[in-house]
């Protein structure tokens, strides 16, 4: 039996991420392909429970690595025992947010090292990353508008403009590296214009898989 793919969808604050997953099923599940949505942090009841420490709003401050340690900690969990072995048995995997988001928001965000990211990349991942990822890009400040309908912001929604704008920043130098692993939509779009270039853009790499 042959492996699964691996699917990514990543973005900042309000991009419409949750929303257009909803679409990205569908169109994947209409070609009878058996598919895993998941996200993270998340994902397993432990990395659920890391999910929640990581999102709380609380009276300390976080350290940076500290944060950065529990995304992994997460990571290692739902790679394991819920995206490997569901790629293993031929099913796809469609995760919201993945390492990119690490290197987005711990990386650009916070200010960790790069080096320090890929070395608990490299432990946790060992060499095995996602066959495609989706980043779905907006200027902050409308992604913002957008999430700010939502009823309460967690710790990261309660970030600042900066702060998004240097996740928005880190994201574009991912994908100036690895051009050839993302598919970039403009967001600010209409959802119909928006559905429709994922529409287009992921159509010749289904076709791929036959
Ligand atoms: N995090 C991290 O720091 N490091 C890591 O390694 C990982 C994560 C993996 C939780 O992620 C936090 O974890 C995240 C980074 C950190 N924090 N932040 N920020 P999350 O993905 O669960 O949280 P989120 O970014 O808040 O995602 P979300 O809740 O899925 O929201 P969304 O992506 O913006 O999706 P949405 O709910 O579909 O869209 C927002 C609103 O816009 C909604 O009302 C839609 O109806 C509307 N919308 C969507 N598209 C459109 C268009 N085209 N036009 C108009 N309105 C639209």
């Amino acid at each position: 039996m042959s492996e699964g793919k691996f699917i990514t969808v990543e973005g900042t604050e309000g991009v419409g991420k949750s929303t257009n997953i909803a679409f990205i099923q569908k169109e994947i599940e209409k070609r009878g392909i058996e598919l895993v949505v998941t996200r993270e942090p998340g994902g397993t009841p432990l990395s659920e429970e890391i999910r929640e420490i990581l999102l709380q709003k609380r009276n300390e401050s976080v350290d940076a690595t500290a944060e950065l340690l529990l995304v992994f900690a997460a990571r290692a969990q739902h790679l394991n025992t819920v995206i490997l072995p569901a790629l293993a048995a031929g099913k796809w995997v469609l995760c919201d947010r993945f390492t990119d988001a690490t290197y987005a928001y711990q990386g650009g965000g916070r200010g960790l090292s790069l080096e320090t990211i890929e070395q608990l990349e490299i432990l946790v991942q060992k060499g095995r990353h996602p066959d495609i990822t989706l980043l779905l890009d907006i200027d902050v400040e409308t992604g913002l508008r957008r999430a700010s309908a939502r009823a309460e912001l967690d710790r990261f929604e309660s970030e600042h403009l900066e702060f998004f704008e240097r996740v928005r920043n880190a994201y574009k130098q991912r994908v100036a590296s690895r051009p050839d692993k993302f598919i970039v939509v403009d967001a600010a779009q209409t959802l119909v214009e928006v559905q429709k270039t994922i529409e287009n853009a992921l159509k010749p790499f289904l076709d791929r898989q036959g």
